[in-house]
């Protein structure tokens, strides 16, 4: 399930320790190292999938699960009920990492379009 040289899974599997807030079976929460909001975590699946639509292929229900874990994360940052989720996919919208991940960024008036 875990990739070589794939950052995420060394989070994963804690042979890195990130800056853990959540996690469930399927999922670890995670803040994000250069945050663009006051609250920004990113919620990653504890399986290795390049992006949010493989995540979706190979399984609904731990792409549910990634979602759902977002979502408590968002509550328990009292962020009740404002707050962007955004997957990025492929190099050419902003992806930099290949381990699907959600970003959860709340905390501050977001704009739209996003840059
Ligand atoms: P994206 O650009 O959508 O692939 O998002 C990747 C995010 O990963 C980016 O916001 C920065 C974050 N990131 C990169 N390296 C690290 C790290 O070593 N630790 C943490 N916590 N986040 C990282």
């Amino acid at each position: 399930m875990s990739s070589a040289n794939c950052l995420f899974c060394t989070f994963v599997s804690r042979d890195i320790e990130p800056d853990v807030v959540g996690e469930t079976e399927h999922s670890l929460a995670f803040r994000d190292v250069n945050a663009q909001a006051p609250t920004h975590v990113l919620v990653v699946p504890k399986r290795h999938v390049a992006n949010a639509g493989e995540l979706a292929e190979a399984s609904a229900e731990e792409l549910q699960d990634l979602v759902l874990l977002a979502r408590s994360v968002a509550e328990d940052e009292g962020l009740v009920g404002d707050y962007r989720l955004v997957f990025n996919t492929g190099a050419g919208a902003g992806q930099s990492v290949f381990h699907a991940h959600l970003h959860l960024l709340g905390g501050r008036a977001m704009k739209w379009p996003p840059g």
